[in-house]
């Protein structure tokens, strides 16, 4: 068995991506039930929404999910207590450095997987203790660092001895097996997540994503914080607004309130609809099921033929 199927006691080594403001526990729970690990996207939302989220997952799979902590956001600090105390068994963090976590996480038994965008960080959180580590190349969607999956993997695979698992630009079993090529162990998913079934986005959302050609995302925000997302009018009024000197916590603000026009109004003028470069390679909505049985079928039989040849 694969390890990283058999650390999070999976079908499929595969994790949904955080997803802020459209991973709810329901959500979490579909991608868990489809053999994958499902993640209660924390994002801008207090712990109390978490807390319920959790226990809304907890009735609707007996199977393992998690919680991805958005580390940026004021309420981090609470919800890592909150993820403690209802014994979630998985953490993945997001947009900052999550040492400063690991030890009270390992110490309640729980795995921690940071999501890092660079080698630099991949070594800090593997001195500090997380079990795995998802690099995120800038091909994703959402807030993103300024290295490719392509060039980031095996760099991170050569400078670390946990499993690294693969993110940005992988939506199919192509991009699944690039990644075990490249030394990955397994892949994180979130773009093509948004054109399912269960995925709770306004259809205006999952409309954008299947429409959208391979040059239909472009980088918003500052260099701190870029965020990738479809092209639209709001895109450009932010990078107009940070051309003026907008305050990072004004950026900050505007990226949550947008990323809620774009989920759930599918207010195509003003929404932040962040989301992948593969979103050009999206062309049906599917069950989450469908989604994950086709990236993984025959996965193995493919991984055995190329690695007689690697
Ligand atoms: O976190 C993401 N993607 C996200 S978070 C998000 S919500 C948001 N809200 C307000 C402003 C910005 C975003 C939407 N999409 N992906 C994982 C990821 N983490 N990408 C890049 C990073 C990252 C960046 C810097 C991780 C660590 C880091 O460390 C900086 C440091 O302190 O060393």
């Amino acid at each position: 068995m694969n390890n990283i199927s058999k650390l999070l006691g999976i079908k499929y080594p595969v994790i949904q991506g955080g997803m802020a403001s459209i991973a709810t526990g329901a959500f979490a729970a579909s991608v868990s039930n489809a053999g994958g690990l499902g993640l209660i996207g924390a994002g801008g939302y207090d712990e109390n929404w978490v807390r319920e989220q959790i226990r809304i997952c907890k009735t609707l799979t007996n199977k393992p999910f998690g919680v991805n902590i958005m580390l940026m956001s004021e309420h981090a600090p609470k919800i890592a207590e909150v993820i403690i105390a209802e014994g979630v068994s998985v953490v993945t963090t997001g947009a900052g450095n999550p040492v400063p976590y690991i030890k009270a996480f390992k110490e309640a038994g729980i795995i921690v997987i940071p999501v890092v965008p660079n080698v630099r960080l991949a070594m800090r959180v593997e001195a500090a203790g997380a079990d795995a580590i998802v690099a995120e190349g800038m091909e994703a969607g959402g807030h993103i660092g300024q290295m490719t999956t392509m060039a980031m993997i095996p760099q991170i695979v050569d400078s670390v001895n946990i499993p690294v698992i693969a993110a940005g630009g992988i939506a199919d079993k192509r991009g699944v097996l690039a990644a075990f090529v490249l030394g990955a162990s397994g892949v994180q998913v979130g773009t093509v997540l948004l054109a399912t079934k269960e995925c709770p986005i306004h259809q205006n959302f999952k409309n954008l994503v299947l429409k959208a050609k391979d040059t239909d995302t472009i980088i918003t925000g500052s260099s701190k914080a870029p965020v990738r997302v479809l092209e639209n009018t709001m895109a450009h009024k932010y990078n107009e607004l940070i051309s003026s000197g907008a305050s990072f916590d004004e950026l900050e603000q505007l990226t949550l309130g947008s990323l809620s026009k774009a989920v759930f109004d599918g207010n195509i003028e003003e929404g932040s609809f962040m989301a992948g470069q593969i979103s050009g390679l999206i062309k049906k909505v599917r069950p989450v099921s469908d989604v994950l049985d086709s990236m993984f079928l025959d996965v193995d039989n493919y991984k055995n033929k190329i690695n007689v040849l690697l």
